[in-house]
This record gives structure tokens, sequence and C-alpha cells, in this order.
């Protein structure tokens, strides 16, 4: 049975997602390419030759030609088209964030309980990047000894829109790293501290967190999204008897005249295209058998980035660090 799927949101990551389920999932198609605005919609769909295009994401959800759904739309829609997903009982791909609010993630865990199954999967595709793959098992198998500091650095070239700020920076591309971090660690985050260098012009300056963890590991987050030199994610987990970088993927060196350089991608999608193909293909077997990808990010996933999320945001703006009050896991999400 081939999986026929919905992409909503015809953007930067929708046109990718579409372009992967056209070119690199056998066992699907591209069924709808789906966006408010109509003519984006037609021109990714008919790049990636689409069955059709739409602009209602809720009609388009529903549609008995449609058994499956990649939500890459802006993230204040993620969550209720999670939930619209939930009530057509169809499985997603819920790009991150799930919500910038923790609340709206409780509400979705809510309705997936209410279900009895899990519907949504979290678009933190991290989890399937070989470097950070090879840096959890080196943990897991003792390499380095007992984790004590995680260092994440998260370069843009540019911000994604012009008014991009400070708790932008934290909700919408901090939350890879608040995932990675507990996904790595098996711990939870227990506080948070943010703050923000002054810069020259008026674009978004870095922010830099420092997070504790429920295991006594601190972790610093730098999030830059006005780097310009190129795009450029790092970290480095440190442990009692050792160190493990994730070294920036260059798949090509150029020598010459006496110099020698290597060339950063100009965003995520090349950096982590492999990871988003291994993600995607995670979903298509999702809805195929039922059974939530073992790597994968739930809901709950999504509720603790958004929890982490929304409590730096407020350690920026107060200049204290702020505890992190989590609910406990449901069991039926462990
Ligand atoms: C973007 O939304 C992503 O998810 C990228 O992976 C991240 O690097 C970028 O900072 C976000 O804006």
């Amino acid at each position: 049975m081939t999986i026929r799927i919905a992409v909503i949101g015809a953007g930067i990551m929708g046109a990718d997602h579409a372009r992967i389920v056209a070119h690199d999932l056998p066992r699907a198609t591209l069924q709808v390419v789906c966006d408010t605005d109509a003519d984006r919609a037609k021109s990714v769909a008919q790049e990636y030759a689409a069955v059709d295009c739409t602009t209602n994401p809720e009609d388009t959800i529903f549609r008995d030609d449609v058994d499956a759904v990649i939500i890459a739309s802006p993230d204040t829609t993620h969550a209720p088209l999670s939930l619209a997903c939930i009530s057509a009982r169809k499985r997603a791909l819920c790009e991150k964030p799930l919500s910038h609010t923790s609340d709206d993630c409780l509400a979705v865990m809510r309705a997936e309980q209410d279900a009895g199954a899990k519907f949504i999967q979290i678009g933190f595709m991290r989890r399937y990047d070989r470097s950070y793959i090879d840096m959890r098992n080196t943990l897991a198998s003792g390499g380095l000894g007992r984790p004590l500091m995680m260092h994440n650095f998260h370069r843009n070239v540019s911000t994604p829109a012009t008014s991009f700020t400070g708790a932008m920076a934290i909700t919408s591309s901090a939350p890879h790293e608040f995932d990675m971090i507990r996904h790595v660690l098996g711990a939870e985050c227990t506080s948070i501290a943010a703050f923000q260098p002054r810069r020259s012009d008026d674009v978004v300056a870095p922010v830099v967190m420092v997070l504790e963890t429920s295991d006594g590991q601190l972790v610093t987050v730098e999030i830059n999204n006005n780097a310009v030199y190129g795009y450029d994610v790092r970290a480095e987990l440190v442990g009692e008897a050792g160190s493990l970088s994730i070294n920036t993927v260059a798949h090509s060196r150029i020598d010459r005249a006496l110099s020698q350089f290597t060339q950063y991608d100009a965003d995520w999608r090349g950096r982590f295209a492999d990871a988003y193909r291994l993600q995607n293909r995670d979903f298509v077997r999702f809805v195929e058998t039922g059974e939530f990808p073992v790597v994968a990010s739930t809901a709950w996933d999504g509720y603790c980035a958004a929890l982490i999320a929304e409590t730096g945001v407020r350690a920026l703006a107060t200049g204290t660090k702020q505890a992190i009050d989590m609910i406990a896991r449901p069991q039926f999400y462990v």
C-alpha cells in the first residue's frame, strides 16, 4: 500500500518535505500540497508532481485520499493542526516546535491519550543525525565516563524573518538543542538562565543559555541567528573520562593558493539532509505499522521542549534563573 501524504505549508520546510516525499520515500506518494497562499501551493505541487494542491489545511487533513500529513506550516498552527489530525485519526509528522506554549502541547497529549494511540511524531530530526547518534552511543557505552557538561552552538546565517527576536530564537531554534540535551543525556532540564550580548546593529543578538539537569549536569546553548559566515551546528559532550565533539560536516575541501578551506551549508536542509530523509522514512513506517518509531520524538518530547523554551523566555525577560516545573511523565508516554 502506498501512503498518500499531504504536506501542509509550502514554505522552506514544506517544500523540502515535499521534495523528500516525492524523491526519497519509495512507499509514499505526494498527494496534496496545501498552503493558504494558493500560488505557493501550486508552485510546490507542480515542482514535485503532487496529485493536487489546496489552500484549506483542515479540509485537506480530512480528505479520503490523504492517509498521513506532514505539518510544515507556521509554528502557531502546529498544535491546532495536530489536534485536527488526531480527530481525523491520521498520523502526522509535525515540524518542531509542537507549540511555543506548553499548554498547547498538553492539549495534544490529552487528545492522543483520549484517542488511545499516538498520532503525532515531532520533527526533531537531529535524533537521526549520525554525529548526535555517535555522541549518544559513545556516552551510553561508557566511553566518556560520567557526563559533566554539554556545550551547544546553533548558528544560522541570518534570521528567517525581519522581526525575529531573542525570544523567538529560544522558542523556534533552540528546541532542537532542548530535545537533544534530553535525548543524549537521558535527563530532564531543571533550570535555565538566558543572556544576550549587545550588537552594534539592529538584528537579533545571540542568546546564550545555561541549563541544569536532573542528573547534575551543566549545559550551555548558544543560538546565533545572524552568524553570517555559515550554517554551523556544533556540540561537545564532556565526561569525566573524555569528550566527544560533533564535527561540522564538510563533503569537500578546497586547496588553492597556499591555503585550504571547506564550505558551510547555507542552512539546515543541507547539513541535516540525511537526518530528514531517515526521519521521514521512519514516519512512513509509523503510518504503515502504527508502531511509534523508537528514535522519534513524541508529543511528550514536544511538551518538554516547549516548557524549557517558555521558561527560557521568562529567564531572558527577567534576567534571573528560572526553575523548569514539569508535569509528571504520563505512563502513556513512558
Ligand atoms: C529552523 O526552523 C529549523 O528547524 C532549523 O533546523 C534550525 O537550525 C533553524 O534555526 C530554525 O529556524
